[in-house]
């Protein structure tokens, strides 16, 4: 196929910001990471650790650069792209510290400019200018899009909600559907009705019930200030591939709108942010998955999946040779590990390795590194081993945050409480084929601590010296990430 006449300006676009970006560094060694994840999936809480444990004496053992004492300082600078928000750091510290609140959750992307001042292993003083950009995950799982027609797009949203909890969820959508003429007269009323139930069937798959993944288009659940305008007014019509669609009708007018969706939103975010990256962390709330079932699971492999191709896509079929997005190192971090026993770690590592192994294969192939970690940027617990009756269990302790329920209990936000939350199980295969469901069984009672939350941890202050937050692995995670460019 000849490239779109749009595709070829894009593609000069994109290669003159990666020859202004590539005059940057030359000057300035900069690491562009992005941090991305579905919403909830922790990125506001992983970057606001990592700068405060870079900036005030994190324990990063772990991390080479830091923990041989090679790293001088590490400061805030102001960031270099002045369309795109500030990260909220310092509000986000305060609330995380001081109040012992999670930062409020944010939906839009933000940037912030961390300068490393270091010693390279042959003594030479040197300075990393390390470029955090946080977006969302859903973000990400739009760019497959943009090399599908709006026929296979529907063609493929239609199969999907066929399947598994995702049909019940799709009924109104689906009886809605059927009362439409694709090829019949283009209708405003009509459309606005289908992508409204197509919209809440999207969010209904997203509860915390089925965690369902897979949801573009992205914007439909986050629109931001496109909310209402037509590039987000459209849906799947039951279509074929190569049928013909008469001007003016429903159909064309979909397509259109599809079309459009795809140049405002999916197009300038590829451009804009997605192709400048060096490093990407993707961070994946695998413990909410685990517990809505293995569909979820399966559900969220397919995502993991997705966005691998999305860094497949970058570097052949989308653009050709001209321009190639430069990621070299693609991080899988499960998050909140710190709901879980320490004897379960490495099992979540391994569950993750699982669902991303096939696509992260193909990924390989294309030059880039892939690790996976689960990990924890705040542990909000700690572990004990709590005697019932004959049994010592190796359980958790948090704090609940205030208005959590579990057993019938509303908790105060000031009461400590042990959870067993159960091993995960040691063969992977087992969480996909559902043999294994739920994680938090106590052996005694029903109870159900499954989606407690529990308060960022209570700080020692010893003397003068902002108190290090504690973490699970968030040092092997920054090791893959920047410590080869620290060397
Ligand atoms: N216990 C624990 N909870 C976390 C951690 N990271 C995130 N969370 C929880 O997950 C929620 C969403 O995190 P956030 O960083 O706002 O997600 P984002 O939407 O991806 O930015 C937080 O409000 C916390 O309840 C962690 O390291 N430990
Ligand atoms: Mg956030």
């Amino acid at each position: 196929m000849a490239p779109r006449f749009q595709d070829i300006i894009e593609e000069a676009r994109l290669s003159a910001r990666a020859l202004l970006d590539y005059g940057d560094s030359l000057f300035n060694p900069t690491v562009r990471l992005g941090v991305t994840g579905l919403s909830r999936a922790g990125k506001t809480v992983f970057i606001t650790a990592l700068i405060h444990g870079l900036t005030r004496g994190g324990r990063f053992p772990v991390f080479e650069p830091y923990a041989t004492g090679r790293i001088a300082r590490a400061r805030l600078e102001p960031q270099p792209d002045d369309a795109v928000p500030r990260f909220d750091y310092e509000n986000h510290v305060r609330t995380l510290i001081e109040e012992r609140r999670w930062p409020n959750s944010t939906v839009d992307i933000s940037e912030l400019r961390l300068v490393i001042d270091y010693q390279r292993q042959n003594g030479a003083d040197r300075t990393l200018t390390l470029d955090i950009v946080d977006y969302p995950g859903e973000w990400l799982l739009d760019l497959p899009l943009l090399n599908k027609s709006y026929e296979q797009w529907s063609a493929e949203s239609l199969a999907l909600s066929r399947e598994g909890p995702r049909a019940k969820l799709a009924v109104p959508w689906h009886d809605h559907l059927t009362t439409l003429n694709a090829e019949g007269r283009e209708d405003e009323q009509a459309t606005r009705a289908a992508a409204k139930l197509f919209t809440d069937y999207l969010r209904a798959c997203r509860d915390e019930r089925f965690a369902m993944s897979l949801l573009p288009p992205g914007r439909f659940l986050m629109p931001g200030n496109l909310a209402n305008t037509p590039a987000l007014t459209f849906a799947p019509l039951d279509v074929s591939a190569d049928g013909t669609t008469p001007d003016g009708s429903l159909w064309a007018m979909m397509r259109r709108r599809y079309e459009a969706y795809k140049d405002v939103v999916v197009r300038p975010f590829f451009r804009d942010h997605f192709a400048r990256l060096d490093r990407q962390i993707v961070l994946v709330d695998a413990l909410a998955a685990f517990n809505a079932g293995p569909e979820a699971l399966h559900d969220l492999e397919a995502a993991l999946t997705g966005i691998l191709d999305c860094f497949r896509i970058g570097r052949s079929t989308l653009f050709s040779t001209l321009f190639r997005p430069r990621i070299d190192r693609i991080l899988f971090a499960a998050t909140k590990a710190d709901h879980l026993h320490h004897s379960s770690h490495d099992r979540l590592e391994a569950v993750l390795r699982r669902a991303v192994a096939s696509a992260a294969d193909r990924a390989e192939h294309s030059g880039a590194a892939i690790d996976v970690v689960a990990l924890a940027a705040v542990r909000a617990t700690r572990e004990a081993t709590v005697a019932r009756g004959r049994d010592k269990l190796p359980s958790i302790l948090g704090m609940p945050a205030p208005g959590e329920i579990a057993n019938g209990e509303t908790f105060d936000g000031n009461t400590e409480v042990a959870t067993f939350p159960g091993d995960l199980p040691s063969d992977p295969e087992a969480l996909f084929k559902g043999e294994f469901r739920g994680l938090s069984s106590t052996p005694s009672e029903k109870a159900d601590f499954r989606f407690l939350r529990f308060r960022p941890p209570q700080l020692e202050r010893d003397g003068e010296d902002e108190p290090a937050l504690p973490h699970i692995r968030l040092d092997r995670a920054l090791q893959f990430l920047i410590g080869d460019r620290l060397l």
